[in-house]
């Protein structure tokens, strides 16, 4: 049996980085991996597509982002489950509950609301967590995993029928049955008082004893193992540049109940941090060629960290650089915390500002002071750097 694990699509997330033109680009890529993700559960033969949570940026989006979504989800071939997480906790404002979304939603998407288990095949089941606060205050599995624990008539297995009951184990005993939860495990999250904090040991026992045979997570957006069995996704387009491996989904095969999971890259974008060492003419040529060299320009966002001492000329040839690729980047900032780039004058710099009268005196002033070790030291740089470009200089 095989399957499509996906989470974190974040679909209508805005990044403040992005101008208009790339916010769009960046809002469509979300959904148009929607249909990669369709084609790929065909081509790998996968039964169904369970998507971890986080599927909605929030639970109050235009409504076209909604739309948009219904019409993509209407490609995948395959049946579809979304779990909400906690950017669309199934609340009172749920964008599951909305218009938008009950009205064009196809038939084969399914929204995990509850936590009781759900047949999706020949005694194959999901136990789903999904979120109903953006506030849990238990293990944000606990829901699900209470169905799997001992009961006083240990053994006798439940039917199909017999699940909306009281909490029952799913199935016959070889039943095939998939955890589907979102948030922080405790073996990879820093906060030990996030009270949904995903508690993995009683899961690997779970999975040793057979009772379970995946556990299939949404909240980190870098694909990542747990455990043999515990496994994020990732989103399937990247958020963030802390992310170290995005973009992909899991086809995931279950065999004799064990699980073995092949990561897929399905994303179009990426988010890079770049460092440059920039000291002369020769530095900012060499960033301008890297730059120049790096493919899908359109879908790429940069974040740089530049260092060294350059001179007003030079100065202002970087600037003409920055300027140039982010007509054809989605985004290209100086990532100001890991950014120092000295401005000096020097005299050749100055040759080459054809000014006059009261300007050439502040030039003067300016110059002294950037040279200086006083507190306007660096507002003299800056003001000249400025003043250097205004006037044109460094035009090649
Ligand atoms: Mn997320």
């Amino acid at each position: 049996m095989r399957f499509l694990h996906t989470a974190d699509w974040q679909l209508g997330m805005t990044r403040h980085f992005l101008d208009a033109d790339a916010q769009a680009r960046f809002t469509a890529a979300r959904t148009d991996v929607i249909a990669r993700i369709g084609e790929l559960a065909a081509s790998e033969d996968c039964a169904f597509v369970l998507v971890c949570g986080d599927v909605f940026e929030s639970n109050a989006l235009p409504r076209r982002v909604v739309a948009r979504a219904c019409e993509a989800l209407r490609q995948v071939p395959v049946p579809v489950y979304l779990l909400p997480g906690n950017h669309d906790p199934l609340d009172a404002a749920s964008i599951y509950d909305s218009p938008a979304f009950l009205d064009a939603a196809p038939e084969h998407v399914h929204v995990l609301r509850g936590t009781e288990p759900v047949a999706v095949g020949d005694d194959i089941w999901i136990l789903p967590a999904p979120w109903t606060s953006k506030h849990p205050t238990c293990d944000a599995l606990a829901p699900a995993v209470t169905h799997l624990l001992p009961r006083a008539d240990d053994g006798a297995a439940s039917g199909p029928g017999e699940v909306t009951g009281a909490p029952a184990r799913p199935g016959e005993p070889g039943a095939l049955r998939i955890v589907a939860g979102h948030g922080a495990v405790d073996t990879l999250s820093p906060d030990a008082h996030d009270p949904s904090l995903i508690s993995t040991p009683g899961l690997r026992e779970l999975l040793e004893a057979g009772t379970i045979s995946y556990v299939a997570l949404g909240d980190r957006h870098s694909t990542t193992e747990v455990a043999p069995g515990i496994a994020y996704s990732g989103a399937p387009e990247v958020t963030d540049f802390i992310e170290t491996d995005p973009g992909n989904v899991l086809v995931v095969d279950l065999a004799d109940g064990r699980a073995s999971t092949t990561a897929h890259h399905v994303g179009t974008w990426s988010f890079r941090d770049l460092r440059f060492e920039v000291d002369d003419g020769e530095d900012v040529a060499a960033m301008d060629h890297a730059l120049a060299e790096m493919p899908e320009k359109s879908r790429t966002v940069l974040r740089l960290a530049l260092r060294g001492t350059l001179t007003l000329t030079e100065h202002a040839q970087l600037e003409e650089v920055l300027e140039r690729h982010r007509e054809t980047f989605a985004s290209v900032r100086v990532w100001q915390r890991h950014t120092d780039v000295a401005v000096h004058v020097s005299p050749g710099d100055l040759t080459q500002l054809d000014v006059g009268g009261f300007v050439a005196e502040a030039v003067e002033e300016l110059t002294e002071a950037a040279a200086g070790e006083g507190a306007d030291r660096d507002v003299a740089r800056d003001s000249l750097a400025l003043l250097y470009r205004l006037a044109g200089g460094g035009k090649r």
